[in-house]
C-alpha cells in the first residue's frame, strides 16, 4: 500500500492546515465537531485523489462497470473505516493524541446516516466496501433522503418516532454534482409519430423535476481502489420563486415548486419488508432508477460510442430487491425511444445486462402497484411494461395443462396491479436468493413457476458482512489479539481467521479471548449507563437480540422466555438461573402496531424486573433505544448469545447472525436463513439449535391441526401464567396491559408459532447457559465461531456475484 503520509509530523502539519482553513482557528481552540469536519474533509480529499487514479485505470483496462441499484444504503460512519482501509488509523490516532486531541471523541461527532431500514440497506453498504476491496469498478446508485430512518425514543415504554436530521451539521463526505443533474418527467401523455414503418413514442406535458447527484467516495481496504456511491436528491427545474406571493406574505406559496420537488427525496419510507403503496415512494423509485440509467448510458457512450449491443459486455446493472425494478423498462424506453433500437434488439441488451436479488418471501413485502396509479404517473414506462407483459403471455402454449396456472403466477399485470417481483425476474438474466434455504424456497414455492420454466437463471448468493467494519473496527481488542496470533492477513482475506482453530486448545489464549469479551461488555455497559441510566453487570451473560421488530423474528418469544424465568424464580428462589442480561434493540415500522406493542411489552417487563430486588442478581432486561450502525458496533462485540429465533422458513438470511458469530457469540437459533450455514461451518455442537424446522412448520400449517389454546392448556403453570400476565396488570405499570399481543396469540391462533416453539426454546437456553460457568470451554466455542466465520465476509459474497452473475 502506498503511504499517504510519510510520518506523524507530516500528517500533523497537513491536518493543522485543514483545521485552520475550515475554522480559522488553531487546532487547540477548536471543538470536536470542527476537528471532525476538517479530518473528514482531508481524508475525503485523499480518497478523491485515489478515485481519479481508479477511474483512469478502469478506463485504460476497459473494465466492466457494475452498477448496484438500491433504494437504501446504510453506510454508517465512515471516518474510522476509511482510516483503517487506508492503513493510517494508528498513525492518525497517535498523531492526534500528540496534538492533545482524541480520535475516538472526534469520530463520535460523525453523523450516522440512516439511509436504510435494516439488513437490506446494510448489505448494500457492505457490498460497496467489498467491491472496492476486490478492485471491481462498482458504483452504488441510490437516494439521498433529507431525513433518514426516524430516530427512536422510548417514552413510557413506547416507541416514539422523531425526525432524523442527519444533515444538520453538514456532511463532509459528499460532493454535490449539479453538472451531472438529470431531468426526470412524471405524468403527461404518450404521443406517437410515424417514421417509415416504425412508430416512435414520447411523452408530452410532463411535470419535471431535477435529480441532482451527491457523490460519496467508497474507499477499499488496501487503498488501491476508491469507488463512488451516488445518491440522488430531487430539486425543482427552475427556481420559480414567487416574489409577489412572498411580498404578499405567502411565504410557503412563494416556494411551492421547491417544496413539491424536494418532497420526493425528503424521507426514507420506514418499512422493512413491509407494506408499500404511496405515490411518493413510486416517484422515488423512478427518480433514482431513471437518473442512474441515464448516467450509466452517458458514461458508456463516452467510452464506447453508441455500440449499444456491447452494453452487457461492459455494464452490469444489479437490482437490489424490487424497488429498482423499473431499470429494465426504463432502459428499454431509452434504447427504443431515444436511440431508435427495435424492441427485440433492446430486449436482448436489457435482459443480458440486468440481474435481480430477492430478499424476502413475505407476501406483504412483494411490491405491487395499482395499474391506475402507475400508468398515470409513468405513462410510457407503463406502456412498455404492458408490452413486456403481453409478450410474456404470448410465449405460453395455452394448450398445455400447466400453462394457465403458470401464467397466473408469473404475469406482470394481474388483478389491476403491477407485480414488481415478476417484472424483475422477466427483465433479468439472473435471480438469486440470499441464503441457501431462501434460494431453495424461492425455487420451490415463491417463484416456482419461473424456476420450472427457466431453472438456469436461479442461483444462491449467501449474504455476507464487512468483516473489517464489524470485526476489525468494531472490536479492536479482539482484533488485536487475533492479529498477534495469526498476523493481519485476515483483514484482506477473512478465511485466514480459520488459523485461529490452532489456539482452541491454548488455555492462556482462551483466557485472553474471555478478557477481551469482558472489556467489550464493560464498554457496552458504560454506553447503556449513559444512554438509559441503567446499570448492567458485565459479569452476567450478555444475551442479545438486535434487529428490526417483526412478528416472524419473534422478539415476543424471547421476552416470554424472560417472563417465564422470572415467574419460576419467584415461585422457587432455589430455581437456578445463570445470571443474564437480556439485551434488545431495534425499531418497528411506524405503522406496524403489533411490532410496536412487542417493544412496549419488553420495556414493561424490563421496568418490573429491573426494579425487583428478588431477581435483580440474576436477570436484567435492557432495551437500547435507536438501534443503528454506530451503536450496533458497540453491541455485537459484547454479545455472548446471539438470538436468531425466527419462525423457520421466514428469515431470508439475516446478517446480524453473521456479525455476532464473528464477534464470538454462540447462536441460539432455529434452522432458518443463514443460521443453517453457521451450523454447517461451526458445527451444531458449537451452537444451540431448537424449534420446528421449515418442513415441520409447513406440515403443521398444512395439517390445520395447530391450536394455540391446546398448547397453552397443556401447560397452565408456565405458559398459561405468561398469557394471563399479558392482561392482569403484572407488567402494566408503564403504560397498560397487552391485549393485542394476547389476541394475536390466542385468537389469531399464534401465526408465528411462538407458543409451539416455546418449550424447546427455553430448554435450549437453559442448557446453553448451564455450560457458561466452564469459561474455558465457552471461550473455546466462541473462538471456534470466530475462526469459522470468515466465509461470511462480504468479500466472498461479492466474488461470487462477480464470477457467476456480473462476469466482471
Ligand atoms: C431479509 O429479511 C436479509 C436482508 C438482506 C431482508 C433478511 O433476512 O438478511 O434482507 N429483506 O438480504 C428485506 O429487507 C425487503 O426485504
Amino acid at each position: 500500500m502506498e503511504k499517504i503520509y510519510e510520518n506523524k509530523e507530516q500528517f500533523i502539519e497537513q491536518y493543522r492546515q485543514h483545521v485552520r482553513a475550515l475554522s480559522g482557528k488553531e487546532f487547540e481552540d477548536t471543538s470536536d465537531i470542527d476537528r471532525f469536519t476538517a479530518l473528514a474533509n482531508m481524508v475525503a480529499g485523499d480518497a478523491r485523489v485515489i478515485a481519479a487514479k481508479t477511474d483512469e485505470r478502469n478506463r485504460t483496462e476497459g473494465k466492466k462497470r457494475v452498477y448496484y441499484f438500491s433504494i437504501e444504503f446504510l453506510i454508517g460512519r465512515l471516518l474510522d473505516n476509511y482510516l483503517l482501509n487506508l492503513g493510517i488509523r494508528d498513525l492518525v490516532a497517535d498523531a492526534i493524541a500528540d496534538m492533545g486531541g482524541d480520535l475516538d471523541e472526534i469520530e463520535r461527532q460523525e453523523p450516522d446516516p440512516a439511509l436504510g431500514n435494516g439488513g437490506l440497506g446494510r448489505l448494500a453498504a457492505c457490498f460497496l466496501d467489498s467491491m472496492a476491496h476486490e478492485g471491481i469498478a462498482g458504483y452504488g446508485n441510490g437516494m439521498r433522503y433529507r431525513y433518514g430512518l426516524f430516530k427512536q425514543e422510548i417514552v413510557d415504554g413506547r416507541q416514539v418516532e422523531v425526525a432524523d436530521e442527519w444533515l444538520s451539521k453538514g456532511y463532509p463526505w459528499e460532493v454535490k454534482r449539479p453538472d451531472k443533474a438529470v431531468r426526470i418527467g412524471f405524468g403527461g401523455h404518450v404521443v406517437s409519430r410515424q417514421e417509415g414503418d416504425r412508430t416512435f413514442y414520447s411523452v408530452e406535458g410532463t411535470d419535471d423535476v431535477l435529480a441532482v447527484p451527491y457523490d460519496i467516495p467508497i474507499v477499499g481496504y488496501g487503498g488501491e481502489t476508491v469507488n463512488k456511491l451516488r445518491c440522488w436528491s430531487a430539486e425543482p427545474i427552475d427556481d420559480h420563486f414567487d416574489l409577489d406571493a412572498f411580498n404578499a406574505g405567502d411565504y410557503t406559496g412563494a416556494d411551492r415548486d421547491r417544496a413539491n420537488a424536494e418532497a420526493i427525496s425528503a424521507i426514507l419510507y420506514p418499512n422493512d419488508a413491509g407494506e408499500h403503496g404511496r405515490l411518493l415512494r413510486l416517484k422515488q423509485e423512478y427518480l433514482f432508477v431513471a437518473a442512474g440509467i441515464r448516467t450509466l448510458l452517458d458514461t458508456f457512450e463516452r467510452e464506447h460510442g453508441k455500440a449499444w449491443n456491447e452494453l452487457p459486455r461492459y455494464v452490469a446493472i444489479h437490482t437490489n430487491d424490487t424497488h429498482p425494478a423499473m431499470c429494465g423498462p426504463e432502459l428499454m424506453r431509452i434504447l427504443m425511444d431515444e436511440e431508435g433500437l427495435t424492441w427485440d434488439d433492446a430486449w436482448e441488451i436489457v435482459t443480458n445486462t440486468v440481474s435481480y436479488t430477492n430478499h424476502t418471501i413475505l407476501p406483504e413485502a412483494l411490491e405491487k402497484w395499482p395499474i391506475s396509479t402507475f400508468s398515470t404517473l409513468l405513462p410510457r414506462v407503463y406502456q412498455i411494461i404492458d408490452e413486456i407483459n403481453r409478450r410474456w403471455r404470448e410465449s405460453f402454449d395455452m394448450s398445455k395443462p400447466e400453462s394457465a396456472e403458470r401464467l397466473r403466477a408469473t404475469a406482470v399485470l394481474w388483478d389491476g396491479e403491477v407485480r414488481m417481483a415478476n417484472l424483475s425476474v422477466i427483465c433479468s438474466h439472473s435471480v438469486n436468493g440470499v441464503a441457501k434455504i431462501h434460494s431453495d424456497i424461492l425455487k420451490a414455492s415463491t417463484l416456482k413457476d419461473f424456476a420450472a420454466m427457466r431453472p438456469e437463471m436461479f442461483n444462491n448468493k449467501t449474504n455476507g458482512i464487512s468483516h473489517r467494519r464489524f470485526f476489525a473496527e468494531a472490536n479492536p481488542t479482539y482484533a488485536k489479539l487475533v492479529t498477534e496470533a495469526i498476523g493481519d492477513g485476515w483483514l484482506d482475506d477473512a478465511r485466514e481467521l480459520e488459523k485461529l482453530t490452532a489456539f482452541e486448545g491454548d488455555p492462556a489464549f482462551l483466557e485472553r479471548v474471555g478478557a477481551s469479551k469482558l472489556a467489550n461488555k464493560q464498554r457496552l455497559a458504560d454506553y447503556v449507563k449513559r444512554e438509559c441510566g441503567l446499570t448492567i453487570d458485565p459479569n452476567t451473560v450478555f444475551d442479545v437480540q438486535v434487529k428490526r421488530f417483526h412478528a416472524y423474528k419473534r422478539q415476543l418469544l424471547n421476552i416470554m422466555k424472560v417472563m417465564d424465568l422470572y415467574n419460576r424464580r419467584l415461585a422457587d428462589p432455589n430455581f437456578k438461573i445463570q445470571p443474564t442480561t437480556f439485551i434488545f434493540s431495534g425499531k418497528a415500522a411506524s405503522s406496524y402496531t403489533f411490532a410496536k406493542e412487542v417493544i412496549r411489552l419488553i420495556n414493561g417487563v424490563a421496568e418490573v424486573i429491573n426494579n425487583d430486588p428478588r431477581v435483580n442478581d440474576v436477570i436484567k432486561v435492557c432495551f437500547i433505544p435507536n438501534f443503528r450502525v454506530s451503536n450496533a458496533q458497540l453491541i455485537y462485540p459484547a454479545a455472548e448469545i446471539s438470538e436468531q429465533i425466527s419462525t423457520a422458513g421466514k428469515e431470508a438470511s439475516g446478517t446480524s447472525n453473521m456479525k455476532l458469530m464473528m464477534n464470538g457469540a454462540l447462536t441460539l437459533g432455529t434452522m432458518d436463513g443463514a443460521n443453517i450455514e453457521i451450523v454447517d461451518l461451526a458445527g451444531r455442537e458449537n451452537e444451540a439449535i431448537f424449534g420446528l424446522t421449515t418442513p415441520e412448520v409447513d406440515a403443521l400449517r398444512a395439517s390445520g391441526q395447530y391450536f394455540a389454546w391446546d398448547v397453552v392448556n397443556s401447560d397452565r403453570a408456565r405458559l398459561g401464567r405468561i398469557i394471563d400476565q399479558l392482561l392482569d396488570g403484572t407488567f402494566a405499570g408503564l403504560s397498560g396491559n397487552f391485549e393485542s399481543i394476547h389476541h394475536e396469540l390466542m385468537f389469531n391462533n399464534d401465526y408465528d408459532l411462538v407458543l409451539k416453539d416455546f418449550h424447546s426454546y427455553v430448554d435450549a437456553w437453559e442448557s446453553l447457559t448451564a455450560t457458561y460457568p466452564d469459561a474455558q470451554d465457552w471461550n473455546r466455542r466462541a473462538l471456534h465461531n470466530t475462526a469459522m466465520s470468515g466465509w461470511f465476509s462480504s468479500d466472498r459474497t461479492i466474488r461470487e456475484y462477480r464470477d457467476e452473475i456480473w462476469h466482471a
